[in-house]
Order: C-alpha cells, then sequence, then structure tokens
C-alpha cells in the first residue's frame, strides 16, 4: 500500500474536484440584444422600399467564447405570446448581426403564422431573446435577455444599443437628434446594424461644388 504525505493528499483531492468541474458542460448562453431600430423612415432592409415593419431591425451580439448555432435563439417582443423569429446561421464571439423585420415576415409567412414582422410598438417596448433549452422539447424556451425601449428612442431612424465604452444603453440618433432630458440622451452618432456599436457621426454632404471650387482658383 502507498502512503501519501497529507499536504501530497490534499493536492491530490483539489486536483479531482478541479478536474470534475472542468468536466461539467458549459450551457450559458451569452447572446444579447445589441441594438434596437423599430421606427424606420429609410429603406435599412435595402429592397428598394420603406416599410414600417419589413425595415424595422434588431441586432444581435456574441460576447462569448464560443461560436453559436442562432437556430436555438428566437426574438419576440411582450405583447402577447407570438414568437416573431428563429434566428438562423451561426455567430462567432464577438461578432454582431442584424435581422430584418423582413426576415420576422418572412419566417412568418413560411411557418403559416400571423404575419406582423417584429411589430416593435413606436411608443415603446419590452422585447425578449429567447432560448431553446438543451436537451428538452423545442418547444421549451428560456429567456436570456430583456431590453425595454422608452418612446423617445423609437422615433423615426433612432436606434438605439449597447455602448461598450460607457456599458450603458445609449441612443443612435444622427438621423433624428433628440434634445430631450429622458435617458438615454442624444449623441449624435448614426446606427449601426450589423456592425459593432461604435460611435460613428453624420458628415454633411460637401456643398462646395467642382465648378464653385475652379472659380475661386481663376
Ligand atoms: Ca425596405
Ligand atoms: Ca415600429
Ligand atoms: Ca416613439
Ligand atoms: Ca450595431
Amino acid at each position: 500500500m502507498v502512503f501519501l504525505s497529507r499536504p501530497l493528499t490534499v493536492l491530490l483531492l483539489l486536483c479531482l474536484v478541479w478536474s470534475a468541474f472542468s468536466l461539467v458542460p458549459q450551457v450559458q448562453a451569452e447572446l444579447m440584444i445589441n441594438e434596437v431600430l423599430g421606427d424606420p423612415n429609410q429603406d435599412w432592409d435595402g429592397d428598394g422600399t420603406v416599410n414600417f415593419r419589413g425595415d424595422e431591425w434588431i441586432e444581435v451580439l456574441n460576447n462569448g467564447a464560443a461560436t453559436e448555432d442562432l437556430s436555438d435563439y428566437w426574438l419576440r417582443d411582450v405583447y402577447g405570446d407570438d414568437l416573431h423569429l428563429q434566428l438562423f446561421g451561426t455567430l462567432e464571439p464577438g461578432a454582431v448581426t442584424v435581422f430584418y423585420g423582413s426576415d420576422a415576415v418572412a419566417w412568418q409567412e413560411g411557418q403559416g403564422v400571423f404575419v406582423s414582422g417584429f411589430s416593435i410598438n413606436n411608443t415603446g417596448d419590452t422585447l425578449e431573446l429567447l432560448r431553446t433549452i438543451p436537451d428538452q422539447a423545442s418547444t421549451a424556451l428560456v429567456m436570456i435577455h430583456r431590453v425595454t425601449l422608452d418612446n423617445h428612442e423609437v422615433e423615426d431612424d433612432r436606434s438605439s444599443g449597447w455602448d461598450p465604452e460607457t456599458e450603458q444603453w445609449t441612443m443612435f440618433d444622427a438621423w433624428n437628434p433628440y434634445n430631450g432630458g429622458f435617458e438615454p440622451q442624444g449623441t449624435g452618432c448614426l446606427p449601426t446594424p450589423g456592425d459593432p456599436n461604435i460611435c460613428v457621426p453624420l458628415v454633411p454632404v460637401e456643398t462646395t461644388s467642382w465648378d464653385l471650387l475652379k472659380s475661386q482658383y481663376r
């Protein structure tokens, strides 16, 4: 029989406990709603028309360390029980992707369910990101992230989203500046569908024409 010194025995036990924990599967979800535009007045989805339903959009961010299979995730607003979209594709760690109201319409038509798009209420809304519970029936979902938008956040071409710099929910209102006192306040930054939430200001169109420029050097 082999006798171990007491410190060595403790060390061995610690190693066993550590390895046991390491073998526990990690199922923590790290996807989050990153940015939302709920009152479109531009052709955000690029289909050639401006549509109050099709041009709404919701951006999601993979804040975790593993690539996520997005078909495990669903979006809806809290009015009614209808799911608005089963997401699709995969998302690498740190990456963002955007889903348009037209994606939700196409999914709803394909499912034969009531067609409402995302139906983001222009007076404010609460949106939820849900996830299929691993190893359970596909109808079992767990809510993993919820955001609430105030009335002033859902106005023509204003988006709001998570700012990694300030670690706060902020507004991207370059197309429709907000000067009121409610939080989140205006920033003058452009909405960034499908891109990280970095502040890019709206650059004014250059008003000096080429002819005017030439005339100044004659
Ligand atoms: Ca459109
Ligand atoms: Ca809307
Ligand atoms: Ca509003
Ligand atoms: Ca963005």
